[in-house]
């Protein structure tokens, strides 16, 4: 314990708060003077952006399973751990050798700046951010690391710099920590002038909301009476937008202005097309209730939501742009840089896949794809929701693996069967007698006919299914049940409008979505 507390007070210890003040300085300063630049040009995001970048599928899909959509916040705070772990590192280094301590900061720099400038619609410039951080911290690091080799307590400490009398060693602490307290204050001042300097400058949302949506010459048919389940807990048919599931590579949000949005229809086309934003207002836009799906929902998960979408049919976009005999696929490609691979056909056909400018009346959320993203009925995300849309590309399978599909995931993604328990909720304890079970199928495309339900090892009994609004929405479904004391088991199973009853075969959501039937445990008392 004394031990610790003298090291605590030594050398070392106070090399290794120099090197994290350092590390503090180079984040906030980039913070600060990237608020002029790509907001995704910024140390941490571009870092941990190249990190999801490189993430395996079997990684993504754990962190999707354990922490679900707080998955960014894990891996910032994996991140600042690492971060905090090297910086303390690179300080103990710098103590004992200034030059090896110069080469590492350098070489943080180096593999900063590198996954700055290797993400999409990054420009070189984007670089200065980190590189002015990087000097700053290496100033910041010989501040503080210089009053310690006064200390003399290491035996190489450059000689020139050596205590030479008493008392020079206490005058040269207090510097250390006087030095340290100004650091940390600068950095924070930077850090949160960077934060609100940053938000300031971005207009986005505003213009966001000052805009006004035409009125679509198809409206969306009208939700039929009954669709909601009449089962306390039960999902709203409609999602809200603030509570719809969120799932994308982006750890900033892009901030794009529609005044500069644009996007290039070309490939295997005839006639490339450009579109602007003003095109697409002044376009005939329908509007329809879409169940969008994730292909990393896990059985009984809730990454999916439904909402009533506005835009232009994407199959009006490729009859002006025609394209060529032997195309089989469009690759979409956001503005970040992530990809979906989406069947030519499954684009041209009458199941109305848009450019969406719109979500339950209002524009797009940011965090959901503004000002423009694709929707496509029947397929999970990651092969058609492309958000931030600015290109699409015509091209084939054979030719072209869109994001997921370089990693490990399928090349096509059409949804599968799922019913879902919502009520009750897995290992509720619940009281004996009449009770009403709840959830939520879907089928996109195929439509729900049937949804059943399995209490214990019993029968399979057809649950009540409310109203049909569309095949490409989901459907809910209710289930009366004498609950006798006891824990149990609810099981749940749909069959599609093909007939096609849901398989029990299990399969985990890499690569082309899960399987099985979800299973409840309710305890009765
Ligand atoms: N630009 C971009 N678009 C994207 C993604 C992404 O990572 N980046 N993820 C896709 C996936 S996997 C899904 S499930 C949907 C989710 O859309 P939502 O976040 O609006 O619910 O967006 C799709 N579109
Ligand atoms: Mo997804």
């Amino acid at each position: 314990m004394k031990k610790l507390m003298n090291w605590l007070k030594g050398p070392t210890a106070m090399a290794a708060l120099a090197g994290v003040m350092a590390a503090a300085v180079v984040l906030s300063v980039a913070e600060l003077i990237g608020a002029f630049f790509t907001a995704r040009a910024t140390p941490l995001i571009a870092l941990g952006s190249t990190f999801i970048d490189f993430t395996p599928p079997w990684m993504k899909d754990f962190a999707i399973a354990t922490f679900g959509t707080n998955d960014k916040a894990a891996l910032f705070a994996g991140m600042g751990l690492t971060i905090l772990v090297l910086a303390c590192v690179l300080g103990v280094v710098a103590y004992r050798r200034w030059a090896l301590g110069v080469a590492g900061v350098l070489l943080m720099g180096a593999v900063i700046v590198a996954s700055v400038v290797t993400r999409a619609s990054v420009k070189p410039v984007d670089a200065i951010p980190t590189l002015a951080g990087t000097l700053a911290g290496l100033v910041v690091l010989r501040l503080l690391i210089s009053p310690l080799w006064r200390l003399n307590h290491w035996p190489d400490a450059p000689s020139d710099t050596a205590a030479k009398e008493p008392g020079r060693p206490a005058t040269s602490r207090r510097r250390f920590f006087a030095a340290a307290g100004i650091t940390a204050a600068v950095a924070g001042i930077a850090a949160t002038g960077g934060r609100l300097l940053g938000a300031a400058r971005s207009n986005i949302a505003q213009a966001r909301e000052a805009l006004q949506l035409p009125a679509p010459v198809r409206m969306a048919a009208a939700v039929p009476a009954g669709v909601q389940s009449p089962v306390a807990g039960v999902a709203p048919w409609v999602t809200p937008n603030g509570d719809f599931y969120r799932i994308d590579t982006a750890l900033s949000v892009p901030e794009i202005d529609a005044k500069d949005w644009e996007l290039r229809v070309h490939g295997l086309v005839e006639q490339e097309v450009r579109l602007t934003f003003q095109d697409l207002l002044d376009a005939d836009l329908i509007e329809s209730h879409v169940t969008l799906t994730c292909v990393s929902n896990p059985v009984g998960g809730n990454l999916a939501g439904n909402a009533r979408w506005l835009g232009l049919p994407i199959r009006e976009v490729l009859k002006r742009a025609r394209p060529r005999d032997g195309a089989d696929m469009v690759l979409s490609t956001s503005v970040d840089g992530f990809s979906a691979s989406t069947p030519l056909e499954v684009l041209q056909d009458d199941r109305d896949a848009i450019l969406a400018i719109a979500m339950n009346g209002e524009p797009l959320p940011l965090e959901h794809g503004y000002p423009v993203r694709m929707v496509v009925p029947g397929l999970y995300g990651f092969v058609s929701a492309t958000k931030w849309v600015v290109d699409l590309e015509v091209t084939r399978f054979a030719d072209s693996k869109a994001y997921w599909t370089q990693r490990g995931w399928s090349e096509r993604g059409p949804i599968k069967t799922m019913a879902r328990v919502e009520v009750p909720k897995s290992f509720a304890r619940v009281r004996a007698g009449r009770m009403t079970i709840g959830g939520t199928a879907w089928a996109q495309t195929r439509g729900i006919t049937k949804v059943e339900v399995q209490i214990d090892n019993g029968g399979w009994a057809e649950a009540v299914l409310s109203a049909e609004a569309s095949l490409i929405t989901w459907r809910q479904w209710s289930f009366d049940w004498e609950a006798t004391p006891g824990p149990h088991y609810v099981r749940a199973r749909a069959t599609d409008g093909t007939g096609e009853v849901q398989t029990d075969e299990r399969a985990d959501p890499v690569p082309d979505g899960a399987s099985g039937w979800q299973s409840v445990m309710v305890t009765v008392e």
